[in-house]
């Protein structure tokens, strides 16, 4: 088809209902594990994600199937739908919740690349047979204030002449 090429390369699904993302990821994996393949399975998911029940019964397979190809971020950006995520229901300690469910957690900021880089180098070679998460804490629209302090940020919509100050407030703080 050639529609096709428009998809991400390496990319399986997205998971518009939320919930569903980190089960497929257990499945994904355990077929890999079938097959003998070396293969990790990578499952970006929402804060808003962490409440739905679905993801905690994936959460607890995973750590049951020992699935030591699976490495999930969540972003915890306290944002969702109807507000902050933490105001729906409460999430922390998130560290320790992992934990207990059989995973090897990391925790970082989000928005610090360098910090991201390096979970994910640890996350991958942890040799241990515990699925990974890597807790990123971050700020939708991190380095423009104006963005930044909007209130509804799940429902952000920046205009023209929005994306185009934003544009120059980031390359204002860049290194020369
Ligand atoms: C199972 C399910 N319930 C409700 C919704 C409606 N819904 C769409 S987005 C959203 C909030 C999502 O929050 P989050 O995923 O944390 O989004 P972010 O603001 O971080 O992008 C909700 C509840 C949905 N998509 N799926």
């Amino acid at each position: 088809m050639s529609g096709m090429a428009a998809y991400t390369p390496g990319m399986e699904i997205t998971g518009g209902s939320l919930g569903h993302g980190l089960g497929i990821a257990v499945g994904f994996c355990l077929g890999l594990k079938r097959k003998s393949s070396k293969n990790f399975v990578y499952n970006l998911f929402s804060d808003g994600e962490l409440n739905e029940g679905s993801t905690w019964e994936a959460a607890m397979a995973a750590s049951h199937w020992k699935l030591d190809n699976l490495v999930a971020i969540v972003d915890v950006n306290d944002q969702q739908a109807d507000g902050p995520s933490s105001a729906m229901s409460s999430r922390e300690p998130l560290h320790d919740r992992f934990t207990a469910f059989g995973w090897h957690v990391e925790r970082v900021d989000g928005n610090d690349i360098d910090a991201v880089v390096k979970a994910f180098d640890a996350a991958r070679n942890l040799g241990e047979p515990k699925p990974r998460i890597i807790i990123c804490d971050t700020k939708m629209a991190k380095g423009v204030k104006f963005l930044e302090e909007r209130e509804m940020n799940h429902f952000l919509r920046v205009d023209a002449d929005e994306w185009q100050k934003a544009l120059e407030i980031l390359d204002q703080g860049k290194p020369a």
